[in-house]
C-alpha cells in the first residue's frame, strides 16, 4: 500500500450550496473532482490527522465508489478512524446520531437528497461537524476557499475495502469499523416514542402506507414500523434503495410522491401515509383524503409535543426557516415559548439547539426535526405523529380540523420554477430587490402592502450575519409573499415562491389551498413579473 500526494489544479464552482456541493454526476466523476474537496474539506477544518469520521450516503449511483476515495483519502490524511455505515449506507439523521453518540469530529455525508440519482443526474456531498449538525458557513467558506487555492491531495493506492462485512478492518494504519446503519437510530427512535402505544394502534386495526421511495430510508422504515411496531407486512413500499431511485425523483411530496397520494386520495385509503426522501431527513404526511402541508406539521407537532415521552417536559422554543408559514408562531404565542426565524437550511438551527434555545425546528420543504439530532429527520417525524395519533385516537383530518379551529389557518404553498435561465432569473430578483423601497403602501389585487424587505438573519448565538436570504412581500391582512432562488438545484436556476394567507374565519377553514391563494398567487406575479421574465406560465413544482 503506498501514500501518494497528487498534484492539482483548482477547480471552479466547488462552493457548498444550502446543503453541501451538489452538481450533476458526470462533473463529480471528472478526474480531481470529488478528490480536490474532500482534500479541501480535510485541509479547511485543520487536517484530518488523528481524527475521527462518520461516512455513508444515501445509495444514489457513485455512493460505492466515493465512499472507497474518501475512505483512501481519510486514511492519507492520517485520519484515526472512519465510521462506516455497511455499503456506504447511512441516512442523514442517522449520521448526524452517529456523529453525536460516537463524539466524532464530523463526517462526511454522500448525498444529493431529494434530487435525482443516476449516471447523469446528481451526486453530493456534505460535511457535518463535531455537533452532528451541516458545517455551518463559517465552516462552507473555509472548505471553498481551500478548493480556491489547493496544489495537491494525498490518496493512498488499496484495494477496495469490503463494506459489505460488520466489523473492523484497516486501511494504511486507518482504523473502519462498519456498522450496521438501522441499529442506533433505531435506539435512539424507542427513546424518544412511546413504542408501546404506537403497537397498540397497529394492533388495533390502524393502517398506512410508508412510500421510501426507493431510497435509503426503507431499511429503516421496514425494521421499526413493520419490524419493532408491528404495522402489517407490506406496510412499508419501494423499501430497497436503488442507484438511481427507480427514475423517480426521491423528493417526497404531492407531485413526486404521486402513487401515495393517489392512494390517500382513494376509497382504499389507508388511515395514514407518509413518504421520505433520497437520504431520509425529509417527510411527507397524509390522512385519508388530507394532505398535510409542512408549514402545519410542524406546528401541529409542537402543539402535541408533550404527548411525546421525549418532550413531555415542554418545549424551551421553536424555529422556523423564514420562508415556512408562520403556523407555528401562533403555537409558540399560545405557549409562551420563544420562535426564531432562521435563513433556509438546516445549518441555520444547529447554534439554537446546541445553545438549548430551541427543542423543536422545522421548514416548509418538508423537514422536521429536533435536538435529538442536528438534522432534519423525515422518520422521526413520521414516528411523531402515530405518536400523536395513538395517544388522541383521532385521524389525521380530525387534528387538523381541531388544529385550525383553535389557532386559525395559514394557508401556505410554494410555486416552483425549475431550470429557469439564470440571467432572468437573477433578474427577477435584482429587479425586485430595487423596488423595495416603493413596495410598502401599494395595492396589490385589493391587498395592501405593509412592509417589503430583504431578510437578513443575526445568529443571536454566534453573532454571524447571513445576508440575501430572500425577498419577502408582507401584506396588511397577514398575508405574505417570499421569493427565493434555490441553493440545492443543479441546472440553471430555480425560482422558488413561498405564498401564505391567514384565514381565522371557522367557516373558510376548509378551502383548497391554490383557491384561497388565488389573490396571493396574481399578486406574486404582478410583483415580480414572473412569466414575462421566465417565459413559464406556470410552476413546474407546487407543493
Ligand atoms: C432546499 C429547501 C431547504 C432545505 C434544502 C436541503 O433548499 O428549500 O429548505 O433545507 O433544500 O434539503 P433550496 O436552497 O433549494 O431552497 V435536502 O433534504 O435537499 O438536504
Ligand atoms: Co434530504
Amino acid at each position: 500500500m503506498t501514500r501518494y500526494v497528487v498534484a492539482t489544479t483548482p477547480i471552479d464552482g466547488q462552493k457548498p450550496g444550502t446543503s453541501g456541493l451538489r452538481k450533476k454526476t458526470p462533473v463529480f466523476m471528472q478526474p480531481h473532482y470529488l478528490e480536490n474537496f474532500v482534500q479541501a474539506i480535510f485541509t479547511g477544518t485543520g487536517g484530518a490527522e488523528g481524527k475521527t469520521y462518520v461516512l455513508g450516503g444515501d445509495g444514489r449511483y457513485f455512493n460505492d465508489r466515493a465512499a472507497q476515495v474518501i475512505l483512501r483519502m481519510a486514511a492519507a490524511n492520517g485520519a484515526k478512524k472512519v465510521i462506516v455505515g455497511q455499503n456506504a449506507l447511512l441516512s442523514t439523521p442517522a449520521a448526524s446520531n452517529l456523529i453525536r453518540r460516537r463524539q466524532t469530529d464530523g463526517g462526511i455525508i454522500m448525498s444529493a437528497s431529494h434530487n435525482p440519482g443516476g449516471p447523469t443526474e446528481d451526486f453530493g456531498v456534505k460535511f457535518n461537524t463535531a455537533n452532528g449538525g451541516p458545517a455551518p458557513e463559517s465552516i462552507t467558506e473555509a472548505i471553498f476557499e481551500q478548493t480556491k487555492t489547493l496544489s495537491e491531495y494525498a490518496i493512498c493506492e488499496a484495494q477496495d475495502v469490503d463494506l459489505s462485512k460488520l466489523g473492523v478492518t484497516t486501511l494504511f494504519g486507518m482504523e473502519i469499523e462498519v456498522v450496521d446503519p438501522v441499529v442506533d437510530y433505531h435506539l435512539m427512535m424507542e427513546e424518544i416514542f412511546d413504542f408501546e402505544a404506537i403497537r397498540d394502534l397497529f394492533a388495533s386495526g390502524f393502517t398506512m402506507r410508508f412510500d421510501a421511495m426507493h431510497a435509503v430510508t426503507g431499511p429503516y422504515a421496514k425494521a421499526i414500523l413493520e419490524g419493532s411496531l408491528g404495522a402489517p407486512e407490506g406496510s412499508v413500499v419501494n423499501a430497497v434503495p436503488s442507484p438511481d431511485f427507480g427514475g423517480g425523483h426521491p423528493d417526497p411530496n404531492p407531485i413526486w410522491a404521486k402513487p401515495l397520494m393517489d392512494l390517500m386520495f382513494s376509497c382504499d385509503a389507508p388511515d395514514f401515509g407518509a413518504a421520505s426522501d433520497g437520504d431520509g431527513d425529509r417527510n411527507m404526511i397524509v390522512g385519508r383524503n388530507t394532505y398535510v402541508t409542512p408549514s402545519d406539521s410542524l406546528a401541529v407537532l409542537a402543539a402535541n409535543a408533550t404527548l411525546v415521552p421525549g418532550y413531555k417536559d415542554g418545549l424551551k422554543g421553536v424555529a422556523r426557516s423564514m420562508p415556512t408559514s408562520r403556523a407555528l408562531d401562533r403555537v409558540a404565542e399560545a405557549l409562551d415559548i420563544p420562535c426564531y426565524e432562521t435563513p433556509t437550511g438546516w445549518k441555520f438551527f444547529g447554534n439554537l439547539l446546541d445553545a438549548g434555545r430551541a427543542t423543536l425546528c422545522g421548514e416548509e420543504s418538508a423537514g422536521t426535526g429536533s435536538d435529538h439530532v442536528r438534522e432534519k429527520d423525515g422518520l422521526w417525524a413520521v414516528l411523531f405523529w402515530l405518536n400523536v395519533l395513538a395517544v388522541r385516537q383521532q385521524s389525521v383530518a380530525e387534528v387538523m380540523a381541531e388544529h385550525w379551529a383553535k389557532f386559525g389557518r395559514n394557508y401556505y404553498s410554494r410555486h416552483d420554477f425549475e431550470a429557469v435561465d439564470s440571467d432572468a432569473a437573477n433578474g427577477l430578483m435584482e429587479a425586485l430587490r430595487n423596488r423595495l423601497p416603493n413596495q410598502p403602501g401599494r395595492v396589490v389585487e385589493g391587498m395592501t402592502i405593509e412592509a417589503a424587505d430583504e431578510f437578513a438573519y443575526d445568529d443571536p448565538v454566534d453573532g454571524s450575519r447571513s445576508e440575501h436570504q430572500g425577498i419577502r412581500i408582507m401584506f396588511k391582512d397577514g398575508g405574505r409573499i417570499v421569493f427565493r432562488l434555490s441553493g440545492t438545484g443543479t441546472e440553471g436556476a430555480t425560482l422558488r415562491v413561498y405564498l401564505e394567507k391567514v384565514e381565522t374565519n371557522v367557516a373558510a377553514l376548509q378551502d383548497n389551498p391554490q383557491n384561497a391563494l388565488s389573490g396571493i398567487i396574481a399578486a406574486a406575479d404582478k410583483l415580480a413579473e414572473i412569466r414575462l421574465r421566465t417565459g413559464r406560465d406556470a410552476p413546474d413544482v407546487i407543493t
